[in-house]
């Protein structure tokens, strides 16, 4: 299978996380990357190639142009403002006030633009969100052209990010954006599986109304977990997507039995769906070590799902999102892989 991977990445290295009150070292660090790309050469997975730089048209098919605008230029006008540390959200438009003009403050646009604290803007985090975002894409050009399947190691993750914020470690949409671009040069139905811990809100944002996009996830239940307030199973999409959002939230402690069943589930309905291509959101913090999640899969649990995916017999792009169990993040990952080839 081949692979698609830069090294720009490494551009996002915030030295902060809001986490359980004080500031931590980031769980989503550089050496996740580095550890999945290793696991890809020494199992020789197949070849790796770097990226194509296709712009920000695809970005701007997906995302509200002032919130790029704002990614830009955020960390600048956070530093012009003589702040020494990373840009983090620290006010909001809450329930109370929940019709707000754009401030032009950056403290102000940083409440706006954001769904959560924990992620601080960095200098270099654009730059990295832009290489990421072109290396799914890259990784679908090649699954459009030879009908296979391919991994884009993707990193800073993307599922977290909607049309308009950031969050949850995330900044484009990197899943959602390969989806539309996809579209746009002719597919007509694309499934999104999102198999990552925790619920794909912006995935479903961008997709909810819509019936070209089946968005369909696997998750610790909102009511227990980030990002708390979507990812229900009475959320099924409107309008034309009504149907077409399906959420299966699982509880703490679910182990590979439950978690299968699900997928299986989800598996037969994108099967009645007919896309012509399918896009898993692959993050690995299901493992039962991952720090901040709850769900109790093994290693040899990801082998057998990948099989269950690879089965299925589509065109398939697999777009790197979460898995903070560092030293198995690549055992984990390329396992899945592995069992979709085999
Ligand atoms: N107590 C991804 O996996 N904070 N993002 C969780 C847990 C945010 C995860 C706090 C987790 C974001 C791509
Ligand atoms: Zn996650």
């Amino acid at each position: 299978m081949l692979t698609v991977y830069s090294e720009k990445h490494k551009l996002r290295d915030s030295k902060a996380e809001i986490f359980g009150g004080e500031l931590v070292p980031p769980f989503e660090c550089p050496r996740r990357a580095e550890i999945i790309l290793e696991r890809v050469k020494t199992q020789k997975l197949g070849p790796i190639i770097s990226p194509n730089d296709y712009g920000l048209d695809p970005v701007l098919a997906v995302h509200d142009a002032g919130y790029v605008s704002f990614l830009e230029t955020c960390y600048s006008e956070w530093k012009a403002k003589g702040f020494g540390g990373e840009a983090i959200a620290l006010c909001w438009p809450t329930r109370t006030m929940n019709a707000p003009q754009i401030p032009r403050d950056i403290e102000g646009k940083l409440g706006y633009y954001a769904l959560a604290a924990e992620t601080a803007i960095s200098g270099g985090t654009w730059e990295a969100a832009l290489a990421s975002k072109d290396v799914a894409l890259t990784a679908t050009d090649h699954v459009l052209k030879t009908k296979g399947a391919a991994f884009a190691l993707c990193r800073p993750p993307g599922h977290h990010a909607a049309i308009d914020q950031f969050g949850g470690y995330c900044f484009l949409n990197n899943a959602a954006i390969a989806a539309q671009n996809a579209l746009d040069q002719g597919l007509s139905k694309v499934a999104l599986l999102d198999v990552d811990f925790h619920h794909g809100n912006g995935t479903q944002n961008i997709f909810y109304t819509r019936d070209d996009v089946f968005f369909l996830s696997l998750h610790g239940d909102p009511m227990d977990a980030f990002p708390h307030f979507l990812g229900h199973a009475e959320e099924t999409g409107i309008g034309a997507g009504a149907g077409l959002t399906a959420n299966y939230p699982m509880r703490p402690g679910t182990g590979y039995a439950a978690w299968k069943a699900a997928l299986e589930d989800a598996i037969a309905r994108i099967h009645a769906y007919k896309p012509d291509l399918l896009i898993i959101s692959l993050g690995v913090d299901t493992f039962q070590n991952d720090p901040i999640s709850f769900f109790k899969l093994t290693s040899d649990d990801f082998t057998d799902y990948g099989q269950l995916l690879g089965n299925m017999g589509l065109p398939t792009v697999y777009v790197m999102e979460g898995g903070y169990a560092v030293d198995e993040v690549g055992i984990n990952t390329i396992n899945v892989l592995q069992g979709h080839m085999a």
